[in-house]
Formats: C-alpha cells, sequence, structure tokens
C-alpha cells in the first residue's frame, strides 16, 4: 500500500523572517563539566536557599492587563540579584534600581567563569564583546515539579525570552536534559517553529552570543525530560528539582547597587526577600544592617 505523507499546511511564519540553521554565535560543549566539579556544584546548591519570588511587587499593584502570579521557578543569583518585581535589567533605559549585589561566585563557579571567559575571547570577534566585559552574573534556575492543592505539577520550561545583559552568555546544566529552541520574534498568539533546537544535556555547556543569537532572537526552554527520577539540591518545600541551569551573563558594575543605596520605591518592593535571604546569608544580614530600617515596620 502506498503511504502518503500527511500534506503539510505552511506554517504561519511572522514578519521576521526565519534564518536558516546558523552556528556562528551558538556553541555547545556536550560534556563540558568535569566529574570533580559537578560535584562540587551540587555541594554548593544543597547550602542555597532559593527564593520562590512574585513578578510583582505586593507594595505597587501590577501594571495595567498584568495579574500577580509567582513565578514558574524558585531562583537564586550571585553576583547580582535581578528581582522580578524590579522588572530585570533592560538596558539601556532599564537600568536604575535593576541590579542588586549579591553574594559572590563560590571558587567552582569562579574557575568555570574564568574558563568561559577565555572561550567568549577567542569565539566572537571582538565587536561582540562589550567593553569591560566580564560574566559577573549569575542566574541559577531550577527546574522540576511544583505543589499545588496536594497535586504535583510540572512546571519546567520557560517562554520565548531575550537575556538583555550586553555581550555572549554561557549556560551550564545539571540533571535531565532539556530542549532549548531559538525562535524569531512573531506576532502574539503565533507559534513559532524554532530555527535551532538544542537538548542542553547534564554537564553541558552552550555559549551563544551575536546579532542574531542574542539581539535579534527568543530563546526558550521548550521541555525538560523526565526519566531519570531525580531530586536534586537543594530541598525546596513544594518543589521537586530534576535540573538546574546556570546561566552568566555581565552587568556593567556601575549598574549593580547595593540594597542599602536603592530608592526608597524599590528598596521597599525588596525588602521582604532580602530579609528572607538574610536568615542564611552573611551577606544579605549585613546588606539589611546597613540599611536604613523600614519606615512603617
Ligand atoms: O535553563 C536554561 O537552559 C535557559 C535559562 C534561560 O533561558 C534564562 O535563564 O534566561
Amino acid at each position: 500500500m502506498l503511504w502518503l505523507a500527511p500534506k503539510r499546511t505552511p506554517m504561519p511564519y511572522s514578519r521576521a523572517k526565519r534564518p536558516q540553521r546558523e552556528t556562528a554565535g551558538h556553541y555547545y560543549f556536550k560534556d563540558y563539566l568535569s566529574a570533580g566539579a559537578r560535584a562540587e556544584l551540587l555541594h554548593f546548591l544543597t547550602n542555597i536557599h532559593p527564593l520562590w519570588e512574585y513578578r510583582y511587587s505586593s507594595e505597587r499593584p501590577p501594571p495595567a492587563g498584568r495579574s500577580q502570579r509567582r513565578l514558574l521557578r524558585p531562583v537564586y543569583w550571585l553576583g547580582n540579584w535581578q528581582f522580578a518585581c524590579l522588572d530585570y535589567y533592560r538596558p539601556p533605559r532599564g537600568v536604575a534600581d535593576r541590579c542588586v549585589k549579591a553574594e559572590a561566585f563560590p571558587p567552582v563557579l569562579a574557575r568555570i567563569v574564568r574558563d568561559v571567559e577565555s572561550r567568549v575571547a577567542k569565539l566572537f570577534p571582538s565587536a561582540q564583546v562589550p567593553r569591560g566585559f566580564h560574566l559577573n552574573t549569575c542566574l541559577i534556575n531550577l527546574y522540576g515539579d511544583r505543589e499545588e492543592g496536594g497535586r504535583w505539577l510540572d512546571s519546567a520550561r520557560v517562554g520565548e525570552h531575550r537575556d538583555f545583559e550586553p555581550g555572549p552568555v554561557a549556560s551550564l546544566s545539571i540533571g535531565e536534559r532539556a530542549l532549548l529552541q531559538f525562535v524569531m520574534p512573531h506576532r502574539s498568539g503565533e507559534r513559532a517553529e524554532p530555527f535551532l533546537s538544542q537538548w542542553l544535556d547534564d554537564g553541558s555547556l552552550q555559549v551563544f552570543g551575536g546579532p542574531l543569537y542574542k539581539d535579534r532572537a527568543l530563546h526558550r526552554v521548550q521541555r525538560v525530560d523526565d526519566r531519570l527520577n531525580l531530586k536534586l539540591p537543594p530541598a525546596i518545600a513544594g518543589f521537586s528539582t530534576r535540573r538546574v541551569n546556570f546561566t552568566f551573563r555581565f552587568v556593567p558594575e556601575t549598574h549593580v547597587i547595593p540594597f542599602e543605596r536603592l530608592g526608597a520605591e524599590a528598596r521597599r518592593d525588596v525588602r521582604g526577600y532580602v530579609e528572607v535571604l538574610a536568615r542564611h546569608s552573611a551577606f544579605f544580614r549585613e546588606a539589611l544592617a546597613r540599611a536604613a530600617p523600614d519606615p512603617d515596620a
């Protein structure tokens, strides 16, 4: 019997043309992490206390048309903390009161960052690496299932977005593999076909930058495998982690501000989070001690 392939309906591509697969600007190193570094990272993770932030401040109403929600996953930041309620770092306009000075990288991450920076210097033309480039920011994303009303729901994904920090970004993965996709900007509600899909394996390093991957394209985490029954550290009430991703980014130091020097409104927005962090962190305890007390407390 003749088997006919089903007729394909053409994808409704948006205004932005989908590029052919282009690798300049995207680099993947499958077995990057040594067993020793992996063990050190897992040990480091057992001692952090991530926050499960809300998207907007509880001090101010969400912008028109938006509603308050918790992020899909708990996070921890090193170098500087970009609180969701301060709307992250968005140069050129969104730079003030966005990046709050945070703890330094532990030795294992400092070593990795030195190596990644030397790879970046070799992989990217200097025009794509900003002056003073230094991966001084690390976002630790925890992927897994969250408990809601007695049920466990898979929330291991990230919607399409761009990382606005200037220059290349690098990401290191531990645990179950994740499918990361790059898509071109498109009309909202339209399903965008990826022009590059990359499985991010346990122990892998991905680096991307340049005009296509960093400036024009969006990326998303489409899904995370669930095959190995992993429960990665740290222990978090109501959350079970099967993948951890560390992304390294560059924020110019002039835009990183200590908690105590935040504007009054931003300080009010994040004070509760800093108080929670201070329960386990001398760094944030000292930041709180230097800040003027909350006048309403
Ligand atoms: O988890 C990943 O691999 C990507 C995370 C990501 O897209 C981000 O932190 O901006």
